[in-house]
């Protein structure tokens, strides 16, 4: 078959390339001094892009960051005093300790390029406007001026973004130079498809397939054990979980990420407090309520150091994100009875 494996959500093609890696592994390599199994060349296909999260109890995925990651390349945005705050394992790829380089995806991608006045994203946008069945619609991300940079601790790993807008769907071919299965590829997949739906809105066009492809597809020895784990729970559990993903709003626009980064940037720092009702009466829509709650959580876990996030907040998030905080962290495990 020359087209990818479909799998229906993003935790079937996390799975089976784990699998791979871990079962017939082509390479062990030591690249930069990270001792790697490695497969060269792989792809996957997500008819449902929406479906991008795991729901594994091993591999506890975290929502939070997903969200903010998101959030941050859609802004456009490079700081690491952001995302830092989400992941500061990313820290140590920052240069100068204020900003991330090429893995700052949407910092090239929301941003006019040199000698431009729009971004690369406005002009595929403006392009699919325009010419019916384009295949021009590529944002590249991977730049030759990277391999320039002397021990360059940030060298984007995402090659590029193809938008292809067809019968009235928007599809996304995603080319990865290399993916840390178990550590990048589902907040990638998570993010990327973000801006694919994103993408989709803003034109008004339905949401088409994702096609994820791997140049350097690796798990990390030092990740190897915990793989072996999330296959066993993969092997034996009876009863998978599953829960759709709700559509991106009709009306999200750039304003609308503003405002959401707004009420993030008040959680983070502290300066505000929400309780579900607040939420509910912000100036954002449902959809992207379910984001600033996620941040409310976060809040609640790391300022105020609570043994119990709130449970109104809980209960307002959708059944997906709960079970996912409610494995990941102990202070949300009381959330009801979709633990
Ligand atoms: O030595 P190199 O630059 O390839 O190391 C980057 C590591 O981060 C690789 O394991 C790569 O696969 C992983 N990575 C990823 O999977 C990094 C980023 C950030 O650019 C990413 N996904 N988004």
């Amino acid at each position: 078959m020359l087209t990818p494996t479909t799998f229906r959500s993003v935790e079937g093609a996390y799975l089976a390339l784990l699998r791979l890696v871990t079962k017939e592994p082509e390479h062990q390599i030591t690249a930069r001094g990270n001792d790697a199994r490695e497969v060269i060349g792989v792809g996957f296909r997500l008819p449902d892009p929406r479906q991008r999260l795991p729901y594994l109890v091993v591999r506890r995925a975290n929502p939070v960051f997903h969200f903010a990651e998101a959030l941050w390349y859609l802004a456009g945005r490079r700081d690491l005093e952001m995302i830092g705050y989400y992941a500061p394992s990313m820290r140590s790829s920052s240069a100068d300790g204020i900003t991330l380089g090429g893995s700052a995806y949407g910092y090239t991608l929301f941003n006019p390029a040199s000698a431009d006045t729009v971004s690369p994203f406005d002009r595929v946008l403006e392009l699919l406007r325009t010419e019916t069945d384009s295949k021009r619609g590529y944002l590249p991300v991977f730049s030759a001026a990277e391999l320039a940079v002397t021990d360059n601790p940030d060298m984007a790993c995402l090659a590029g973004l193809h938008l292809l807008a067809r019968d009235g769907r928007l599809h996304m071919v995603c080319n990865m130079r290399a993916n840390d299965l178990d550590c990048g590829l589902l907040s990638d997949v998570f993010s990327f498809t973000m801006i694919q739906e994103y993408a989709a809105v803003q034109l008004g066009l339905e949401l088409g397939t994702y096609t994820h492809f791997i140049g350097s597809a690796h798990v990390n020895d030092r990740n190897a054990e915990r793989v072996k784990k999330v296959l066993y729970e993969a092997d034996v559990r009876h009863n998978p979980q599953h829960f759709e993903f709700p559509a991106m709003s009709a009306e999200t626009t750039p304003a609308t990420i503003a405002r959401v980064l707004e009420h993030e940037e008040l959680l983070r720092t502290n300066k505000a407090q929400y309780r579900a009702e607040d939420v509910a009466g912000l100036d954002v829509d449902a959809y992207w309520q379910q984001a600033v709650l996620l941040f409310e959580v976060f809040r609640q876990i790391e300022h105020d150091e609570t043994e119990a996030v709130s449970q109104d907040v809980l209960a307002a998030l959708h059944p997906g994100l709960r079970w996912l905080v409610g494995h990941r962290w102990p202070a949300c495990a009381s959330a009801g009875g979709e633990q």
